[in-house]
């Protein structure tokens, strides 16, 4: 049975990329909602009933576990589906805030993501209840979003947008940055650029995968590599072709999608 990861668009790719890295033998069915992006504009009601929307679909599809690779679905409904749903579920807001308590040494934090997810405060109140004294400023950047879904980074327009964006951190004394939102690390390069190298810059994806990993180890549902070759399968609500023209560039391997109506 194959892990179920979903998203709102190709930002959960980042996560599925960490995945596979870790988890090589496992098969995985991706879910992109492209027709109901952006979420992290939603009301946290709107967001809780999408996610479950897909939920369903993958659990009709006999995914093992569901990997909620998106902070605002995390943030508007990962308590509500691990009481609803019969597999285990895990998202990507604490893996990130412990990873990023682990590498600040100043407990100045701070966190990128979509308006959704900054409302919630569900970084603020994790990275404060795994460290008490540290202070986190959150800031909402919904554009880079629509950037990512467009193909654009690596471009001067995505760089330049970032450099506006985060010239709200140059007064800050912060020492690590949460990329809390699942687009974010394909403009890892551009984020890099405007914090320099003495930011620590957090992927929660790569926390999120290992504990995926744990996971299966502690349960002993590792997929038997010797039964047959991993699949992988790719859906989106929205247009297959433009799906797999991003997720090439970030897999770095040829995807095929297909359409998914739900
Ligand atoms: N990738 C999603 C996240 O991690 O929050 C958000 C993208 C969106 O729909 N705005």
């Amino acid at each position: 049975r194959p892990i179920g990861v979903m998203d709102s668009g190709v930002g959960g790719l980042t996560v599925l990329k960490q995945l596979v890295k870790v988890l090589p033998n496992e098969s995985y069915l991706f879910v992109g909602d492209q027709a109901n992006l952006p979420y992290g504009q939603k009301s946290s009601n709107q967001v809780k009933r999408l996610t479950k929307r897909i939920a369903d679909y993958m659990l009709e599809q006999h995914v093992k576990m569901f990997v909620i690779a998106c902070n605002t679905s995390t943030a508007a409904s990962l308590t509500y589906l691990q009481q609803v749903l019969p597999i285990p579920v895990i998202g990507v807001i604490a893996p990130g805030s412990e990873s990023a308590v682990k590498v600040s040494a100043t407990g100045q934090i701070g966190v990128i993501a979509t308006n959704g997810t900054v409302r919630s405060k569900d970084y603020q109140r994790l990275i404060n209840e795994l460290n008490p004294d540290s202070q986190v400023y959150a800031l909402g950047c919904p554009e880079f979003v629509t950037m990512v879904e467009q193909g654009l980074a690596g471009t001067q327009a995505a760089q330049v947008a970032v450099n506006n964006r985060l010239a709200y951190f140059s007064d800050l004394p912060i020492d690590t940055l949460v990329m809390g939102c699942t687009h974010f690390p394909v403009l890892s390069q551009e984020i890099r650029n405007v914090v320099g190298e003495g930011v620590n810059l957090v992927d929660p994806g790569i926390a999120t995968a290992q504990k995926v990993a744990d996971y299966l180890a502690k349960h002993h549902q590792f997929r038997d590599p010797n039964h047959s070759k991993p699949t992988n399968q790719f859906y989106t609500t929205g247009k297959p072709a433009s799906f797999a023209v991003i997720a090439d560039k970030l897999l770095g391997t040829r995807v095929s999608a297909d359409h998914l109506d739900i």
